[in-house]
């Protein structure tokens, strides 16, 4: 960082006054103004944290312009609005985001280099806002950017957790979790709105009174927390609209107990607040099971009952009709987190706003739409009817109502089958009795969607096979996008010029355009600015690699890169095979034919995935073997890269040149990690799972690696008995990893540390079916490993990549949810 030149800020006034000159824009005078008047600063004494906020308070300023335009159109206007219910929004940093939508980065820029500061510099002091586990969130950060750009108004409703995802450290080759406090310094895209306040109540009972057609319930004596509004805005790129993320903070409803306090007790005056305000404490760093723990379903409710409220008291706003809500609001809930909100709705329509039951329900179920992230069985939420009965005793009342009606409604569909019945059923009476958080999804929403085709697919084929009996049309795909602003234009500035040079702009709103490049892969001179373009950011990603690992790696080496949550579905796993399979190659004398190779690996597991850890902990411990070993030279490094976050994520992308998207086929929903590195210009391998099926089609087979078995094949293998020992007799090379494996080759010190990963392989059946695949992954992985050392050709079917997967726009898919299931309007001003 340089210090600020004196031409902008006289060494005289620099104590008292900013020096503005007329010379200087508009952004740079804010620059300065905000330095004073918001930080209290002068630029004698401004830390780089303050040349952040006074940035950050001057963009601010720009969207804070729009936001409330936009807010006053949509109250002059009252559009039917969409309100997108997530436990998770990984937004990641918010400055250059906000700044690029707006179309002000060159002057915010050029004002801040004006002053003797770099943005890219100054943009580095903020914190990840990573209110999320990994692609359930993310995939709801780029819709809040999609729904802004595409003027559809739309509200994110989540929870503030003042703590998010956990900061991971490696120490001695083993993931370290700390503490994730990113609102230490103050968070300047945030607005505390005390004015938007709810009760929520949890715990308690239920009492029934005589109404005029029946019975009415009151839910009494429980306790109360109050939710606290804050709003983060989100602007669109190349609009005015600029759309809310309302995020909920838990707030004891008393500062303390005054009787305790008065008896002289301090701490325990203090006690039940802390207790309360533990709710929206900290982010559930699970990435793919469900925990069953009451805290998570306290947040689960306490978020969706101050949503619910909310979207309530602005309909109510106005004058209105009942019968209107599902013509004004669409509200989706991202997996069954806040599958809740079914029930709350009917309380609040039924209990607080008197409706008549079948009246409400027929509402409701033209509100809700679902979306499921996953297959997975240990993701499917359940909650014991013990638990879920103490905490919402009159919300498990509703669900027993809607599951009677619901069976009744089955049972006169498909008479007597009462397999069927105790299949769907809401209530799981097979399992200690648990409420079945998917049914109630499923059965209060008009759509469902999967997020690929293929899961989709599979969705009705397998989990909800029934149900797409009893609701045939009511299951649909939508495949999932990404933001191209983050994920291109943001995070690969040389390759969006490059782009924008070619075929103009107008990818950014229409990424499809980007097809218009497909010509240009046969062209030489382009080909050879584009790879120039990779090195630029393959040698920024080493530099950083560097900084970070202490690992030096070569550039020109072919950068194969898998970064995504460690679970063993995903098989990172498998890629670590390999990577023993070409050090054992070396070791044996091959190293000359070998494609130099720089395998890196990034991700968190979850806290409590004993299995994930190890993983970690053998690609660690692999690393610092091949990484050391003279024989290897740079013909192979191995890099895992620590707490792999949305900004370390813009940094990977674009310096990636192998995309590693290898999940057992049938177990990865979409993926959005594959659509992020074809658009940089990397070439996947992959099985033919998730969204890489839709990547395939839209590529071309030539451009992209797919090996091992199909959904279809990995099914009939274990339906006729999968045996891995098969696999391991029948591959010397297979054999020779796995045994190195298993007698501690890489951890001479403890040398059974890795046993548990051979038996989970060998002895416990290799559920993910690593050995089966092996062979054609290799086979595979060396086709790769041929195809770089033709540069030429590499970068023909880059450039096809980066051309054909427009369809993978985040704006595609927000307009398939506006027409499809929100059947809602852009509100353009
Ligand atoms: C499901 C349940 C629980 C309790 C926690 C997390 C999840 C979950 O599905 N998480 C997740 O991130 N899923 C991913 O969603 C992405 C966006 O749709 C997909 O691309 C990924 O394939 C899917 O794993």
């Amino acid at each position: 960082m340089t210090t600020p030149k004196a031409k902008s800020v006289s060494k005289k006034t620099a104590g008292i006054k900013p020096t503005i000159t007329t010379e200087q824009t508009p952004i740079a005078q804010a620059l300065q103004n905000h330095l004073i008047f918001s930080s209290g600063k002068t630029s004698a004494s401004a830390t780089k944290r303050d040349w952040y906020a006074s940035t950050a308070y001057t963009v601010r300023d720009h969207v804070i312009e729009r936001w409330v335009k936009t807010v006053e159109g949509y109250r002059e206007h009252d559009p039917k609005r969409v309100y997108y219910l997530s436990l998770e929004f990984l937004i990641g940093r918010m400055l250059s985001n906000a700044a690029l939508n707006l179309g002000i980065n060159d002057e915010v820029r050029d004002g801040l280099s004006d002053l003797g500061y770099q943005l890219e510099n100054v943009v580095e002091m903020e914190s990840d806002a990573a209110l999320g586990n990994g692609g359930l969130g993310r995939l709801a950060a780029c819709f809040l950017d999609s729904m802004a750009t595409l003027d559809i108004p739309g509200t994110g409703y989540g929870i503030r957790y003042e703590y998010g995802m956990f900061r991971q450290t490696i120490e001695k080759g083993q993931q370290v979790e700390n503490p994730d406090n990113w609102l230490r310094y103050v968070n300047i895209w945030e607005f505390q709105r005390p004015e938007h306040t709810y009760m929520v109540q949890f715990f308690g009972k239920v009492v029934e009174y005589p109404t005029k057609n029946g019975v009415g319930y009151h839910w009494v004596e429980s306790e109360s927390v109050v939710a606290m509004a804050y709003d983060i805005p989100i602007p669109g790129y190349d609009t005015h609209t600029v759309n809310n993320l309302r995020l909920w903070s838990a707030k004891a409803t008393r500062e303390f107990d005054l009787r305790q306090f008065n008896d002289g007790n301090y701490e325990k005056a203090v006690e039940g607040r802390n207790a309360t305000e533990n709710i929206s404490k900290v982010l559930y760093p699970n990435d793919a099971s469900a925990s069953g723990r009451e805290l998570r379903l306290k947040q689960q409710y306490f978020f969706v009952s101050a949503s619910i409220q909310d979207i309530l008291r602005r309909f109510l706003l106005k004058r209105r009709e009942w019968n209107e809500l599902p013509d004004k609001i669409a509200i989706q809930l991202n997996d069954t987190h806040p599958a809740i909100a079914v029930a709350e709705l009917m309380y609040q329509l039924v209990d607080v706003h008197r409706l008549e039951w079948a009246h409400a329900w027929k509402l409701v179920v033209k509100i809700f739409g679902y979306t499921n992230h996953t297959l997975m069985p240990e993701a499917l939420e359940t909650w014991s009817v013990e638990l879920f009965g103490r905490l919402l005793p009159r919300h498990l009342g509703i669900i027993y109502q809607i599951n009677h009606e619901f069976l009744q409604m089955v049972n006169h569909k498909f008479p007597g089958d009462t397999d069927l019945l105790t299949r769907v059923s809401i209530i799981d009476e097979s399992n200690g009795r648990r409420v079945r958080m998917a049914h109630l999804a499923v059965v209060g929403s008009h759509t469902v969607n999967g997020v690929a085709a293929l899961h989709s697919q599979l969705l009705k084929t397998t989990l909800f096979a029934d149900f797409n009996r009893i609701y045939p049309g009511k299951f649909v795909n939508i495949t999932n996008g990404i933001t191209p602003r983050r994920w291109l234009n943001q995070c690969n500035p040389q390759l969006t010029s490059l782009l924008e040079k070619v075929i103009g702009a107008g990818f950014q709103k229409d990424l499809s355009d980007l097809s218009d490049i497909v010509p240009l892969a046969e062209d030489k001179a382009f080909r050879k600015v584009f790879r120039e373009i990779k090195r630029a950011n393959k040698l920024r990603l080493a530099q950083r690699l560097e900084k970070v690992t202490g690992v030096t790696v070569n550039p020109d080496s072919l950068f194969d890169v898998q970064i995504k949550r460690i679970h063993e579905y995903k098989r990172q796993l498998l890629n670590l095979l390999h990577v023993i399979t070409l050090y054992n190659r070396i070791r044996s004398g091959n190293a000359d034919s070998i494609t130099p190779r720089t395998v890196i690996f990034g991700g968190k597991a979850a806290p409590g995935y004993w299995m994930a850890k190890l993983i970690i902990r053998l690609i660690n411990d692999v690393a610092a073997i091949v990484n050391e070993d003279p024989a290897v030279g740079d013909k192979l490094k191995v890099v895992f890269y620590p707490n792999y976050e949305v900004s370390a994520a813009e940094l990977l992308f674009p310096g990636s040149d192998l995309s590693e998207q290898i999940s057992t086929a049938g177990t990865e929903a979409s993926g959005t990690g594959n659509m992020k590195m074809a658009l940089n210009g990397a070439l996947t391998i992959g099985t033919l799972d998730g969204a890489n099926v839709e990547i395939k089609e839209e590529v071309g087979d030539e451009n992209i690696f797919i090996f091992g078995l199909t959904t279809d094949e990995v099914a009939e293998k274990k339906a006729s008995g999968y045996n891995p020992w098969d696999y391991y007799h029948a591959n010397a090379e297979l054999k020779q990893v796995l045994d190195m494996i298993a007698t501690g080759f890489f951890c001479v010190d403890e040398p059974d540390r890795y046993k548990a990963i051979f038996d989970n392989l060998l002895q416990k059946g290799d559920h993910y079916l690593l050995l089966a695949d092996y062979e054609s992954y290799i086979a595979t992985q060396d086709a790769v490993s041929a195809l770089y050392k033709d540069q030429e050709e590499w970068s023909r079917r880059a450039i096809l990549n980066v051309a054909r997967v427009g369809k993978f726009s985040s704006d595609r898919t927000i307009g398939e949810y506006a027409s499809k299931i929100w059947k809602i309007q852009a509100l353009k001003r």
